[in-house]
């Protein structure tokens, strides 16, 4: 029987925070033995940013770098840069045909990041959903593993495909979001009613992958807590120390019931210093992994030129599928 197909990305628009990590990547290399798996550096969506070109190309190298050292076996998954597959980016321009203005605009993603990027909302900004479902649609993809803030976008994928379909029959594979349990949505440290992002212009805000261990521990020593004393996941009224513990819990792979047990009667202090630790412990042999594969280039370089080859060997019959249900002549060859 054929593996259920799984497609995730990552955008390479800087070093990656435990948020990434907890959402998408610790998921990604549980499920890499049960599924065929595609996982991608989405560089066509950071650009939707404005960044740095010098940099872009380092964080795509320090993006699989990371995705190596977590866990995930270039044998057992399709790793690839998504700029080397023309076909997302045609495919996009198709389902930007099949997707209403109205729905784009009601994209929490681009009101946040439009927001924050006031003096560049371009029209990539407004369409990244659009690629986004090309990404996934390309692969007949089953499931998307991906954090809570990913779900208006998944749902969005799964209108335009049912839309597509509805028209020109069965061309899609209708794809489901996958949200882990615990550290879906992590909270930014020192403002716990927003999401914690690599791209935070205050890096207080989040722990990167890469953070020293004293910095760690001092970066969950200082992180907003409310002026109660009870150690309780209450997202509501406790944002702050709700999150400290879905970071402690996917960090030592404990419930939240453990969590709170084994903290009652103990004060903030001494918690937050045991999640400083926690996350330490997590981090380190990743870290280590990583600074041994970031060296190697060559071989980073050979394995992303082999991956291109075969992804576009999947995704063009997609393609192909599509031109013909939409009405394109086939061009000789
Ligand atoms: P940026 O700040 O550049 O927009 P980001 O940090 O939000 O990026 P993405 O590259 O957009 O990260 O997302 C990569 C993966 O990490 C996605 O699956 C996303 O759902 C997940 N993710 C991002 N932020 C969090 C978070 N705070 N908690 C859990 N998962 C998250
Ligand atoms: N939009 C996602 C990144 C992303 C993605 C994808 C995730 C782009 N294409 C396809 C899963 C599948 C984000 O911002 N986190």
């Amino acid at each position: 029987m054929t593996k259920p197909t799984i497609f995730s990305g990552i955008q390479p628009s800087g070093h990656l925070m435990i948020g990434n990590y907890t959402g998408a990547l610790k998921n990604w290399v549980e499920l890499q033995d049960h599924y065929h798996c595609l996982f991608v550096m989405v560089d066509l969506h950071t650009i939707s940013v404005q960044q740095d070109p010098a940099e872009l190309r380092q964080h795509t190298y320090d993006l699989i770098a990371m995705y190596l050292a977590c866990g995930l076996d270039p044998k057992k998954n399709l790793i690839f840069v998504q700029s080397h597959v023309t076909e997302h980016a045609e495919l996009a321009w198709i389902l930007s045909c099949y997707t209403f203005m109205g729905e784009l605009n009601r994209m929490t993603q681009y009101k946040d990041k439009a927001a924050r990027h006031q003096a560049n909302i371009n029209a990539g900004l407004f369409g990244y959903p659009v690629l986004m479902a090309a990404d996934i649609l390309l692969y007949n993809t089953n499931l998307v593993p991906v954090g809570n803030d990913q779900k208006q976008h998944m749902e969005l994928t799964r209108d335009i495909a049912q839309r597509f379909n509805a028209r020109h029959g069965e061309v899609f594979t209708v794809p489901e979001g996958y949200y882990p349990k615990v550290g879906a949505r992590i909270m930014s440290l020192q403002n716990p009613d927003k999401k914690m992002s690599k791209s935070d212009s205050n890096s207080q805000n989040y722990i990167a992958m890469l953070d020293q261990p004293s910095v760690i521990l001092k970066k969950c020593k200082r992180a907003v807590t409310d002026s109660d004393t009870d150690i309780r996941f209450d997202p509501e009224n406790k944002a702050g120390i709700s999150n400290l513990m879905s970071i402690y819990a996917t960090a030592t792979g404990s419930t939240m019931d453990d969590v709170q047990n084994a903290f009652e009667g103990k004060g903030y202090g001494d918690f937050k210093k045991a999640v400083g630790e926690a996350v330490v412990a997590m981090l380190e042999p990743i870290q280590k992994r990583y600074h041994e594969i970031r060296k190697d280039e060559t071989s980073i370089e050979k394995m992303l030129q082999v991956n291109a080859e075969k992804a576009r060997e999947l995704a063009r019959p997609t393609l192909e599928k599509v031109y013909d249900a939409v009405g394109f002549v086939k061009p000789l060859r």
